[in-house]
């Protein structure tokens, strides 16, 4: 199962979660770090103080990733290394790490894929009250505007926002994530003003002339109904529209679903959205990252029959809760680009959380981690078969790290961290996925690693 020449196979990560230093060369605090400082708001208090400490083992770390043999790396800009209050005065020696990095990952013949926003939000503007606030979106466009000064002449591929829905519902409506909130109609004006940066961060992008591909990534979900019921029928029509549809209608479509406004009347009415928004937030884009995690089935819910709907829980739940389902990446893969987009199509995350440790013998042996890239770049290569215009791979994640309220819980690297000494170790999958990269594709047993 070979991939067409050039596909290209990265791995990816995103700076709370792996840099540390948070008070280093200047750095603000983000809403994550009064997030995860909140007593009970984070796994055993865990925080990203520290985490892999990647900020000072940026150099060992990039050769780990040269080692792997990835043509990409995907990571974020920490929006408070830049601006330490979110906005006005520029802190130099925040941009001078990401201009290393870059020139680090070329020198090792490797693509930066840069994510701008990956949730680490200065607190200083959730003081002015974050999302919810328009201004917000008008910072990140300076932001954005100010990375790409910097870096422009060395980043082929720029993603604005990693994972709105996340941002926004995950963050604003279940208050299971920075900045904790829980309040429907915030979480649906966070939708819309990080919709709005988006727009307004690519409109920055091209006035100053970038060079590089600009795309958003989005985590969407495969959602089916779990019967023929209307009412499941209609259960899994207003989950789609909460976890896809609110993201890739205006995007694609340069409008909110025609569902949105009476299923979101309760809590809005829309004002938010002001004339030209929409025509922003569609602006053309070059490609479309897509993180895959999750394939839902959705019922009726009793309690909630007009508004709800229930997840049905999946028949094996991995470690965090979620099925394992390879299918619903075909399946995504081809909606988008039926439906919505003939863009290039990047799948910038995939990956499976597991409690990974290291055997008598020292080796880390997730195979199920193995089986689970295995099915999904066969899931991948099936969409390609079928003409989605997909050009690369990154699973998440490059090296474990700090997963958000789950904290050190649960480990996603395809490397090993051993926190207390920070050394790092290449699992099992590791060196299968470098034999992946290397054969373009799989060739193998997905169970007996490539020789290397
Ligand atoms: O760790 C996260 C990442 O930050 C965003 N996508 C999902 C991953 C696993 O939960």
């Amino acid at each position: 199962m070979r991939f067409p020449d050039g596909f290209l196979w990265g791995a990816a990560t995103a700076a709370y979660q792996i840099e540390g230093a948070v008070a280093e060369d200047g750095r603000g605090p983000s809403i994550w770090d009064t997030f995860s400082h909140t007593p009970g708001a984070v796994r055993r208090g865990d925080t990203g103080d520290i985490a892999c400490d990647h900020y000072h083992r940026w150099r060992d770390d990039l050769d780990l990733l040269a080692g792997l043999g990835v043509g990409a790396y995907r990571f974020s800009v920490a929006w408070p290394r830049v601006f330490p209050s979110g906005a006005g005065a520029v802190n130099p020696a925040g941009l001078d790490f990401y201009d290393r990095l870059a020139d680090g990952l070329l020198e090792r013949g490797i693509t930066p894929m840069v994510t701008l926003y990956h949730w680490d939000l200065p607190q200083a503007l959730q003081d002015r009250g974050g999302w919810a606030n328009r201004d917000t979106a008008e910072h990140f466009a300076d932001y954005a505007a100010t990375v790409h000064e910097r870096l422009g002449d060395r980043i082929p591929y720029w993603l604005t926002l990693n994972e709105p829905y996340c941002a926004a519902v995950v963050g604003h409506l279940e208050g299971r994530h920075a900045p904790g909130l829980r309040d429907e109609r915030v979480a649906v004006t966070a939708v819309h003003h990080l919709l709005l940066a988006h727009g307004r961060a690519v409109a920055a992008l091209r006035a100053g002339g970038v060079r590089g591909q600009v795309g958003i990534t989005c985590n969407l979900t495969s959602v089916h109904p779990a019967t023929a019921d209307p009412a499941d029928l209609a259960a899994a029509r207003r989950l789609d529209l909460h976890e896809n549809r609110m993201y890739l209608d205006p995007l694609f479509r340069g409008a909110y679903p025609d569902d949105a406004a009476a299923h979101y009347a309760p809590v809005t009415d829309f004002g938010f959205v002001h004339d030209g928004d929409l025509e922003a937030i569609a602006a053309p884009l070059d490609f479309f990252g897509i993180n895959y995690y999750e394939r839902h089935h959705a019922r009726a819910d009793p309690a909630d029959p007009d508004r709800g709907w229930l997840r049905v829980p999946p028949e094996h739940p991995t470690v965090t809760g979620i099925g394992v389902h390879p299918e619903g990446l075909t399946e995504i893969l081809r909606r988008v680009a039926k439906e919505y987009t003939p863009l290039p199509l990047v799948v910038t995350e995939t990956g499976l959380a597991l409690h990974d440790y290291p055997g008598p013998d020292g080796e880390i042996a997730d195979d199920e981690r193995i089986a689970f890239f295995d099915g999904h770049i066969r899931a991948a290569h099936e969409a390609l078969d079928g003409g989605v215009p997909l050009f690369g791979f990154f699973p998440w994640s490059f090296v474990d790290n700090f997963e958000w309220a789950s904290g050190y819980g649960v480990r996603y690297g395809i490397y090993y961290v051993d926190y207390p000494t920070q050394s790092r170790r290449p699992k099992r999958s590791a060196h299968w996925y470098a034999g992946v990269i290397r054969d373009n594709g799989l060739v193998s047993d997905p169970l007996r690693p490539h020789p290397s």
